[in-house]
């Protein structure tokens, strides 16, 4: 019967779902949390944040412009600067220390760590400690992008204003010592404003000026400039138009959707009615390298043996999980 498939899939969930095995269970959505009742606190706009997003997206603009004036190598460097600093979002930030979905040996969590500090998003501790709150109270005051709020809010107004609250004080109490335990999350935490000016911002612009002369004004503007600008729009995709426009065939009575074109700018990361389903899946997706360059990313690194672990969903916890709340599009 019905019943009887949905509490076989309990039993099937019970050991997936909760992750045991991962160290941390705050990413799974939190139902007993109620909003606050009476007025929201009043908007506080951050001004040196609305001015400097401003003026690094008329750089990027400036960028655009510059492309028929490039050489096509400085390209070629922009595009590879691009995988890099998503890697360290998306394997990093995302599916290793967010979730913990698979285990990172040292060599790789170094790397992650300075491909991160590329893409500059806030250190791996906070970055990781707004995206557990996300999972967990989704939608909500405590929620750091709520796409309630709407598009721009969710997309990049949310890093323009002060936080809800709420966000904070659930923040404050979700488990975060796997995180206090990493030593490259603290050293990166440390050194943080540092390396981004390394990283996110000279590493890119030295290498073909150095390398192959190209001009300063493009070296900056293209790989550094506009690469970053890209990076970023694509992450907050996944929080604006994967939380609006798409199908849901794991849970209809969730917001986040599955989104191919995001799914494709973010390198895996838009199917994301699944990945709230199921947030400690390593692969973001039932489709293993369909559209996911992460997870073969994460695969390779599984091959040569720096990484292991890598937390599945099986297909029959899928299907049923399908049955029982999906939206019937059954087609990812
Ligand atoms: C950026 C982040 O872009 C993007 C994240 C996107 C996430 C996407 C997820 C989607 C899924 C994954 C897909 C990946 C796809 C990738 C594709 C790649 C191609 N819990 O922050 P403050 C505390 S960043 C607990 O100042 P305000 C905090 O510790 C871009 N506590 O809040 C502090 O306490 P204390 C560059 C929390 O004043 C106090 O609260 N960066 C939490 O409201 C105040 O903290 C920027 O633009 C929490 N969750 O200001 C800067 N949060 O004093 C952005 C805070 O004790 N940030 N606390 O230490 C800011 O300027 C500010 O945070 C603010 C809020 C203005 C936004
Ligand atoms: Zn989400
Ligand atoms: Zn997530």
């Amino acid at each position: 019967t019905r019943n009887g498939g949905a509490g076989k899939e309990k039993a099937l969930s019970n050991q997936e779902d909760l992750g045991g095995d991962r160290g941390m269970t705050d990413d799974i959505f939190d139902k007993s949390y109620c909003e606050k009742e009476g007025p929201k606190p009043a908007r506080r706009y951050v001004w040196r944040n609305i001015v400097l997003m401003s003026l690094l997206h008329l750089g990027a603009l400036y960028g655009l412009w510059l492309i028929p004036a490039a050489k096509p190598v400085t390209l070629v460097w922009g595009f590879l600067c691009f995988l890099l600093s998503a890697l360290g979002i998306t394997a990093g930030a995302h599916r290793i220390w967010s979730h913990r979905s698979y285990k990172a040996s040292l060599p790789l969590r170094i790397f992650l760590a300075i491909a991160n500090s590329m893409a500059f998003q806030n250190d791996i501790y906070e970055w990781a400690r707004d995206h557990r709150v996300h999972h967990k109270f989704s939608e909500t005051d405590a929620d750091p992008h709520n796409a309630t709020r709407g598009f721009f809010f969710s997309h990049v107004g949310w890093l323009l204003v002060r936080k809800h609250p709420d966000v904070i004080e659930k923040g404050r109490k979700l488990d975060m010592t796997d995180l206090r335990a990493d030593k490259v999350v603290m050293f990166q935490r440390r050194f943080y404003k540092l390396s981004v000016v390394a990283m996110c911002f000279l590493f890119p612009t030295l290498v073909p000026w150095c390398f192959w002369g190209e001009s300063l004004r493009n070296s900056f503007f293209l790989p550094a400039i506009l690469r970053y600008v890209l990076v970023l729009n694509a992450t907050w995709l996944v929080n604006s138009a994967a939380h609006m426009f798409g199908n849901r065939p794991y849970d209809r009575n969730i917001n986040p959707r599955e989104n191919r074109l995001v799914t494709f700018g973010a390198l895996g990361e838009g199917f994301h009615n699944y990945h709230h389903t199921f947030p400690y899946d390593y692969s973001t997706s039932e489709f293993g390298w369909h559209y996911n360059f992460t997870t073969a990313f994460i695969d390779l690194m599984c091959l040569l043996g720096l990484a292991s672990d890598r937390k599945k969903v099986s297909k029959e916890t899928i299907l049923a999980r399908k049955i029982r709340t999906g939206d019937g599009s059954h087609n990812g």
